[in-house]
């Protein structure tokens, strides 16, 4: 089957300054991978519940939840790696929005998982976004990291 991500430059809009590489590497990489990125998710959903939603878009190889560099435990991302290149499509084109836990889930194309990328770049341990929110979100925290910190 065709693809119908032909606009390779729409792939994502997330761009991962550790990625090793150019530009033109990182667009070529998000264009082959099997691997999805999910975002937005809520710190008390399980790798389980992530196996049974995005199994419906096709078999997978493995999951690596997200975690808080410090604390070790789950903090709203994680990676799912998929067999073939059409499922990875599938995941990004049906499962983008999907609610889990009450919350509408980001998927977007990654570059590929590399040990390191699971943990939380944020100062604090988790997301670098939840050191900078300033709403009250209870399924990722409560508050902001620097908010809670004032
Ligand atoms: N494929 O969208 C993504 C994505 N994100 C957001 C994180 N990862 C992603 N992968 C894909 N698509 O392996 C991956 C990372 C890493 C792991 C944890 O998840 O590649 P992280 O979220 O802790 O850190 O990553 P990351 O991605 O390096 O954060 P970044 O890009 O600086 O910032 C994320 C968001 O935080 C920004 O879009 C912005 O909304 C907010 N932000 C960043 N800096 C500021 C600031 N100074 N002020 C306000 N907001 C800020």
């Amino acid at each position: 089957m065709a693809s119908l991500f032909k606009d390779l430059t729409k792939l994502s809009a997330y761009r991962d300054r550790r990625f090793p590489g150019n530009q033109e590497e990182f667009e070529q990489a998000l264009q082959t991978s099997t691997t999805v990125y999910i975002g937005n998710m809520s710190f008390y959903s399980t790798e389980e519940q992530v196996y049974e939603l995005f199994s419906r878009a096709g078999e997978i190889k493995k999951i690596i939840m997200g975690l808080d560099k410090n604390s070790k435990t789950p903090c709203g991302f994680c990676f799912v790696l998929y067999y073939s290149r059409e499922d990875t499509e599938d995941a990004v084109k049906f499962m983008s929005g999907t609610i889990l836990d009450d919350r509408p889930i980001r998927v977007d194309f990654d570059w590929g998982f590399q040990e390191g990328r699971q943990w939380g770049r944020g100062r604090s341990g988790g997301q670098v976004r939840d050191e900078y929110r300033t709403d009250y979100d209870p399924g990722r925290g409560g508050y902001g990291k620097l908010v809670q910190q004032e």
